[in-house]
């Protein structure tokens, strides 16, 4: 399979918002190590199948970041799996997944799943409010979570979310620091070479969404900062 182990840089798809066929191409062939297909809502199967064969025409590993149990299908290199660390409702942290479970436990390629463990900085954002979180006070808060991601769950991935908006260099600095088995994550508001390089010296891995939309130029160039 892939060495995830070096992957830098992941570019993520909304499969409800529209994208031309020709640049999910250059996305596909811009060096970016994975794409992630995943979105907070109006998710549909029907949506995700169209991304997926068009992505499929490419050889870059792709990921299906569950978010709903309707839109999950066979076809996906991995399945990540969020856990949201902040969220106010058991329910996202165990009981979608324990859902999930449930129904395709006994055809599940355990090889392929990885859980990640969210944690939802940004108050503003869609995912924030979807998952009912409590916003981390101060860096203790958040540093804790990426202990307990590291030394309690032992979980693969620790995602720090901004969504929507750049996030606090210093405090994603400090996260690194705490993680050694635990991969960190980070995703939200990056817009530029200069703010993925920044990221990417403390995060194993950045996620670039948005700006695929609004700035396909500028998505496009996060690349190569990361390498
Ligand atoms: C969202 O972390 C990703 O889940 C990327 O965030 O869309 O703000 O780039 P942006």
């Amino acid at each position: 399979m892939y060495n995830i182990d070096e992957w830098k840089h992941i570019f993520k798809l909304d499969p409800a918002k529209e994208i031309s066929e020709d640049m999910i191409d250059k996305i596909c062939e811009s060096g970016t190590d994975a794409i992630i297909v995943g979105g907070t809502d109006h998710v549909t199967l029907d949506d995700v199948l169209q991304l997926l064969s068009s992505i499929r025409r490419h050889t870059v590993p792709v990921i299906l970041e569950i978010s709903n149990i309707e839109s999950v299908t066979p076809g996906f290199d991995y399945y990540f799996v969020p856990m949201v660390l902040n969220s106010q409702q058991k329910k996202w942290m165990i009981d979608v997944q324990h859902e999930a479970i449930r129904e395709y436990g006994d055809i599940v390629n355990w090889q392929e799943m990885y859980a990640e463990g969210y944690c939802i900085m940004n108050e503003q954002s869609k995912v924030f409010q979807h998952t009912d979180c409590k916003l981390p006070t101060e860096g203790g808060d958040a540093i804790a979570y990426a202990r307990m991601a590291e030394h309690l769950f032992r979980l693969p991935f620790f995602y720090l979310e901004y969504s929507g908006t750049y996030g606090d260099s210093a405090l994603t600095e400090k996260i690194s620091r705490e993680l050694d088995n635990t991969k960190l994550i980070y995703g939200g508001g990056i817009e530029s070479k200069e703010q993925a390089a920044e990221m990417s010296q403390y995060a194993d891995i950045i996620v670039v969404g948005n700006v695929i939309y609004n700035n396909p130029k500028e998505a496009l160039k996060t690349v190569k900062a990361t390498k």
